[in-house]
């Protein structure tokens, strides 16, 4: 057999056994929420795009789904792709030489379990059903080794299946059977290996993200407390954590003279406080509704922290999701009475979506740093870095204060006959952990303000609801701006050299035409 027959035959025989080693991972992700390679390889790279190039990769592909979409597609076609290489110099190598158990062992179990070990290892202890770190860990580490294993298996017995049976002993390796053979192996192979993947791959896109990342909450719809379905969502997962609360640990470790792990159980049976908080994402435009508010149950942070007894250098606090998201605060802030580990929201348990068992809450910072299915509480020294830190977002992450408009819509026209009955004008403003103190609106792009209604003042960690009764005195074409002023007294401001990467500042601004 020439060299490149047998580099063809055994680049077929790898493409089956990449497509089944895929189809085991897909298995693995589906029945047991195990992390493989192809959602995990992505939270790996995308730590090391910077976020101006993250943002214009997104642009360019479409969106964060897109890019989720085609960085999962991405791993699928590259491990296939290097399975039928590693195949096709199997084919080579084989064609003159004996192999033997170990040596393929080796070689297609032992290295790329090394290699994969090593290249994802910050991201390894990921587990989609909330085991420990550490324990998710080794259970990553097996699903990589079975799965890499199915992959050895294939080959070799694709190749024994593919050789055998010659006609005659003497007969040329040549002959026609054996590409018979390869061509009934690799088409049989890929036709079973793809059904399975598809039907998995469709059972996975069904409850993964792609439905509701990016879920905003603006607009006439917008009440004091946003309902748990309707909460903005944000999440870097291609399909999200349903953690077993059973499985789930919350630890308390680093910097401590007493690390501690509760049971979802040990947390409940603490005295739990009730907070309402607001939360908005980093990224949330002027006009956008990546922002909502709810009641919140939980435990302050500082009551496991205390009892932790943190050790001299005590400077920040990295906090670990199930998904191996992570963020850090200030020590300071996470013993903050504020500062909470939450497990119900309006009255019901987390949804899944939103932490589910427990997330923390840290008012006046953006939503990165309220870690949803948190499972590790690290107290650590200034240096840690978290998972949107490492893109380059912040380095501050205090909401400055913006208010918004939802009603009328931008662009709206609205007939001059109706407002003498006055039009009215609504929106929120929030002011992180400082509060809202005034909303002042301006119908002629800010030269004049009139001040708005606090119908819904909130907390010093919520938003306020305010509204307008405006009544133009003719018709024309009106530029309105909205400008709040946070419990402190400071007023709202558009801070020119704050970087996009620590969030927008500036003011909202709507056209409405008023028609004769
Ligand atoms: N574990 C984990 N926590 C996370 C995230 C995540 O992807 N994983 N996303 C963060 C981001 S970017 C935001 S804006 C908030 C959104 O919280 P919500 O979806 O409950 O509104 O969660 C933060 N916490
Ligand atoms: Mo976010």
């Amino acid at each position: 057999m020439s060299r490149s027959r047998a580099f063809f035959i055994g680049s077929l025989i790898g493409l089956v056994a990449g497509c089944a080693m895929t189809v085991a991972m897909l298995l693995l992700a589906s029945l047991f929420g195990v992390a493989t390679p192809l959602a995990i390889f992505g939270d790996r790279l995308s730590v090391f795009i910077p976020a101006d190039l993250f943002l214009s990769l997104m642009g360019r592909v479409g969106g964060y789904n897109h890019m989720k979409q085609l960085g999962v597609g991405s791993v699928i076609a590259g491990q296939i792709l290097v399975g039928a290489l590693g195949g096709g110099l199997f084919g080579i190598f084989r064609r003159d030489h004996r192999i033997s158990g170990a040596i393929s062992a080796a070689v297609f179990i032992l290295l790329p379990l090394a290699v994969t070990s090593a290249v994802l290892w910050p991201v390894l202890g990921t587990g989609y059903r909330g085991l420990p770190i550490d324990a998710a860990k080794l259970v990553t580490i097996v699903g990589l080794a079975l799965a890499f294993l199915l992959f050895e298996r294939t080959i070799v017995g694709g190749f024994d299946f593919v050789m055998s049976e010659r006609r005659s002993p003497d007969a040329s390796p040549f002959t026609p059977h054996i590409g018979r053979r390869a061509f009934l192996f690799g088409g049989l192979g890929i036709l079973l290996s793809g059904a399975a993947g598809a039907t998995l791959l469709r059972k996975l896109y069904r409850v993964a993200t792609f439905s509701y990342d990016g879920t905003q909450y603006k607009g006439r719809i917008v009440q004091a407390i946003t309902p748990n379905d309707q909460f903005y969502c944000v999440t870097k997962n291609v399909v999200d954590p349903k953690v077993d609360s059973l499985l789930w640990r919350l630890e308390i470790s680093g910097l401590v003279q007493n690390p501690r792990t509760y049971k979802l159980a040990d947390l409940k049976a603490l005295t739990p406080v009730d907070q309402e908080t607001t939360i908005m994402c980093i990224s949330n435009g002027l006009d956008a509704g990546l922002m909502s508010n709810a009641l919140w149950r939980g435990i302050p942070l500082a009551t496991l922290l205390e009892p932790a007894g943190p050790l001299p250098g005590a400077a920040k606090v990295k906090l670990h999701g199930v998904d191996n998201y992570t963020d850090t605060f200030p020590f300071e802030k996470a013993m903050d009475a504020t500062t909470l580990i939450a497990y119900e929201m309006n009255g019901e348990p987390l949804p899944d979506r939103h932490g589910f068992p427990a997330r923390v809450l840290v008012p006046g910072y953006f939503g990165e740093k309220h870690v949803k299915w948190v499972t590790r509480i690290e107290i650590t020294d200034a240096n840690a870095v978290g998972f949107y830190e490492k893109q380059g977002w912040g380095p501050d992450f205090i909401v400055p204060t913006r208010s918004r408009f939802d009603q009328p819509d931008h662009e709206a026209r609205l007939p001059f006959a109706a407002a003498a009955n006055g039009i009215p004008v609504k929106g929120v403003a929030f002011g992180g952990d400082r509060g809202i103190s005034r909303v002042e609106v301006s119908f002629d792009d800010g030269e004049s303000w009139d001040d708005a209604t606090l119908d819904y003042p909130g907390t010093r960690l919520t938003w306020s609801l305010w509204s307008f009764d405006w009544r133009p005195d003719e018709p024309g074409d009106y530029t309105l701006v909205a400008r709040a002023t946070d419990g402190d007294g400071e007023v709202q401001e558009w801070d020119e050299d704050r970087p996009f990467k620590s969030g927008t500042t500036g003011f909202h601004k709507i056209v409405v035409h008023v028609a004769a």
